[in-house]
This record gives structure tokens, C-alpha cells and sequence, in this order.
């Protein structure tokens, strides 16, 4: 098996997607295996609490440390990265998720509330390899969809999963597209509610048709992410 997923949650259902689709199939054709855990499990009392007031005061409810040290000491070990998705994390990107599909072990810690007391990851951090990981600049309820998101950019690149391997190498981020975000695409028909196809992709002019989604590329990336040109 390439590589084995845990994630630990207070709503284990977030994590229904999993079985879906791309990631489904890769779990299907045992090329990652996944187990989705409920934190709840790992607490004590009567209330399965996982959660209490900030030191410091403030808005919110912060997660206990307790229920996560118990959960990583059971599901991780030192060849594991733990990944906790958080809005303060550093920002998740392709490169990332390249890297994070040679582990052998990956745990996602999906905290909900205003997030997990920070001594687990501090802790966490004296046994295994830790990334605190944002997917943008916006805020979600809790780590669950980041993580869904994560998954899918992390397993789609492993060997295996897609089925064609170049459309990998074209695609927006992809290296060897010097980071420009991707060409339009067209398909039949020609015509289509007084929209015409560009007439060089007609042309069978394979130099010309190179060139022409280079200047498609520049333009796009120019007008919607100046930033990746500077
Ligand atoms: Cl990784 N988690 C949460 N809760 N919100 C986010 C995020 C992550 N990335 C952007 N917003």
C-alpha cells in the first residue's frame, strides 16, 4: 500500500466524500487506505467532552488537549506527518502536496471551535513531523473540509490513481508550466450560441497551436493572478 490516511473528527460524516469518486477508487484498488476516527471516542466523561474555555478570556471554546494526545498515541507513531488544518497554518499548495504523498503515514487532526489547544501540536511535534496547513485566506468551521481538499490534491498524484498521467504534467500548477494557470479548452460543437471555437485550434498547426495557449495562458494568469507572474 503507497499510503495510509487516518483523520480524526467530531463529525467522522464530514468525511463521507472519501468514498466517493477518485479517492474511493484509489481506496478500492488499495493504493491508500483510510480510517476516519470520532475524537469523542478518545474522551472520558459521562458528556464525551472535548472542548472548554479559553485561558486568557475571549470568544469561543478551544479543544482539549487530552482527547488528541490519547487519539495520537494511539493512531500515529514517529513515521507519521500529522497534518492539522488551520486558518494559521502555512498556505497548502501543490508542492505541499506532492511532498505529503511520499509519507508513508498521514494524520489529519480536524479541529472545530476557535482550534485545538497548542500544546498538541508542540507536543505532537517531539515524536513526529507536523504541518499546520491552511487551503486560502477565509475562514471554515472546523478542519474537515480543508482536509477533504487536501486528500483529493494529495491522492489524485499518486502513481496509479489517474488514469491518463499527462494530463497531470498540463494542468494549472503543474511544474513545467512555469506556474501559469491553463488555456481555455473547447469541445463540439464549432458553434455554439453565437460562441465560435478560435480558428487555430481548426488549423492542425501544432507550433502555432502551442503558441497560441501560451499567449492564452499568459493573459488568463496576467488578468485573474498577477502574482504568479512577479
Ligand atoms: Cl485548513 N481550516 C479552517 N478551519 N479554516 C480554513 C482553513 C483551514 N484554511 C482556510 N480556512
Amino acid at each position: 500500500r503507497e499510503l495510509n490516511i487516518d483523520v480524526v473528527s467530531i463529525f467522522p460524516d464530514y468525511m463521507a466524500p472519501l468514498t466517493l469518486s477518485l479517492v474511493g477508487k484509489a481506496i478500492e484498488s488499495g493504493i491508500i487506505g483510510v480510517g476516519v476516527h470520532d475524537l469523542r471516542d478518545w474522551t472520558h466523561d459521562r458528556h464525551r467532552t472535548v472542548d472548554d474555555t479559553p485561558y486568557g478570556g475571549g470568544a469561543g471554546m478551544v479543544m482539549k488537549p487530552e482527547p488528541w494526545g490519547e487519539a495520537l498515541d494511539e493512531i500515529a507513531s514517529a513515521r507519521t506527518t500529522l497534518v492539522i488544518p488551520t486558518p494559521s497554518g502555512i498556505p497548502f499548495t501543490q508542492s505541499i502536496a506532492h511532498e505529503l504523498g511520499s509519507a508513508e503515514h498521514l494524520v489529519f487532526a480536524c479541529g472545530r471551535y476557535e482550534g485545538i489547544d497548542a500544546r498538541v501540536a508542540a507536543e505532537a511535534s517531539t515524536r513526529m513531523t507536523v504541518r499546520e496547513l491552511s487551503i486560502g485566506d477565509f475562514v471554515l468551521n472546523g478542519g474537515e473540509v480543508a482536509a477533504l481538499v487536501m486528500i483529493e490534491a494529495i491522492v489524485r498524484l499518486l502513481p496509479g490513481v489517474i488514469g491518463n498521467p499527462e494530463s497531470l504534467e498540463e494542468e494549472s500548477y503543474a511544474a513545467g508550466t512555469d506556474g501559469l494557470l491553463e488555456y481555455p479548452v473547447y469541445t463540439k460543437p464549432p458553434s455554439w450560441r453565437g460562441h465560435e471555437v478560435p480558428e487555430v485550434l481548426f488549423s492542425g498547426h501544432h507550433a502555432k497551436i502551442a503558441q497560441w495557449r501560451r499567449e492564452r495562458s499568459l493573459e488568463v494568469t496576467r488578468e485573474r493572478r498577477p502574482d504568479l507572474l512577479k
